[in-house]
């Protein structure tokens, strides 16, 4: 019998970012991260287990995509064994935006794929198992299974069950909004992985970015609980510039940035000391994305769309977890 549902998850961006794997086959992060939740980035996917299919399939924004089955397949498989079945699915997914260029399309991409085809076999999982599954497909995916605020627990235990996302805070209870200046739509040179490898491989600042990285949790929490945007701009800011620091020291060296992402980040700082509740962070590509207050998301927008080399300006708030629909069979 085919068996099939769909899936929409959003993407999120880091505030405390995950960089570094732990070792292991299971892809659990060497530290853990703290995100929100974007509601206007997402992917939509359809899973479908098919008898006739002799392996699965996938389609990523209208073009099959062998290349991506092996971190699909894994998170299949893994649900596939917990519903008792060995079918094969084909799996159609696409993004609202840009793939591959440091806006976490992996992220809602695999929340997605995992939620689907949780829903497509009938498993009734709780949010953490998928958020323990999606982790397999990428680290980020493991925090788009929830809305608003999340953190995501490195954990210590061999088996990986201890290391999945929780939501902190709803959205509703701070609402926040981003404004993403997009600076470059190809698709990153190095993969957020491989970065991540070669950074705790060959850069110096590898063993200062673990050392510190509790201490910036603690107060990205703590800015969350009480609100309080100035201490959450410190802390995210810190928890950015320390991540591609060492990414810029590896060898060869990680250089995410471009020439306007760092003009932009020179406007966000600006910005705030005139009084604007923004603050920036950037991810494994050379997008900005400015966080901030929704009464600042005019100026903010304007400010970014009015700088050199911004190529698309998209807004969004914070959005809700991973959702999935049956399709009648
Ligand atoms: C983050 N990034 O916390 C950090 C900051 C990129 C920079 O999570 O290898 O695509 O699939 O587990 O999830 C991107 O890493 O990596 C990411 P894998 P993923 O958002």
């Amino acid at each position: 019998m085919i068996k099939a549902a769909t899936a929409r998850a959003r993407s999120n961006i880091a505030l405390v970012k995950y960089w570094g794997k732990a070792e292991g086959t299971l892809n659990v992060p060497a530290v853990g991260s703290i995100s929100i939740t974007l509601d206007a980035l997402w992917s939509d996917t359809e899973v479908v287990f098919d008898p006739a299919l002799e392996t699965d399939a996938l389609v990523l924004d209208g073009e099959r995509r062998p290349d991506g089955l092996v971190r699909v397949s894994a998170c299949l498989d893994i649900l596939r064994e917990l519903a008792g079945v060995g079918t094969r699915a084909a799996v159609v997914s696409s993004n609202n935006f840009p793939t591959g260029a440091g806006l976490a399309s992996s992220a809602s991409g695999f929340a997605a794929l995992v939620g689907a085809a949780a829903r497509a076999l009938g498993l009734q999982l709780e949010p953490r198992q998928l958020s323990i599954i999606a982790r397999r497909g990428s680290g980020s995916a493991a925090r788009s299974i929830f809305g608003g605020f999340v953190e995501m627990h490195a954990g210590a235990a061999p088996d990986g069950l201890d290391s999945y996302a929780e939501p902190l805070l709803a959205g509703k209870e701070w609402p926040l909004d981003i404004v993403v200046a997009v600076t470059s739509t190809g698709e990153k040179a190095v993969a957020s992985g491989s970065g991540m490898r070669r950074s705790a491989r060959s850069s110096p600042y590898h063993a200062a970015w673990l050392k510190t990285h509790q201490a910036d949790m603690a107060l990205c929490r703590q800015a969350i609980r009480t609100r309080d945007f100035e201490a959450l701009a410190q802390v995210a800011e810190a928890s950015c510039l320390k991540m591609h620091a060492a990414a810029m020291a590896a060898v060869p060296a990680l250089i995410y940035f471009n020439g306007v992402t760092v003009e932009c980040i020179g406007r966000i700082r600006q910005l705030r000391k005139s009084g604007v509740a923004v603050l920036f962070t950037v991810d494994a590509g050379p997008q900005i994305k400015a966080v901030c207050a929704p009464d600042a998301r005019a100026a903010v927008r304007d400010a970014l769309a009015d700088m050199p080399g911004v190529v698309q300006i998209i807004e969004t708030g914070l959005g809700p977890g991973v959702e999935t629909r049956a399709c009648p069979s």
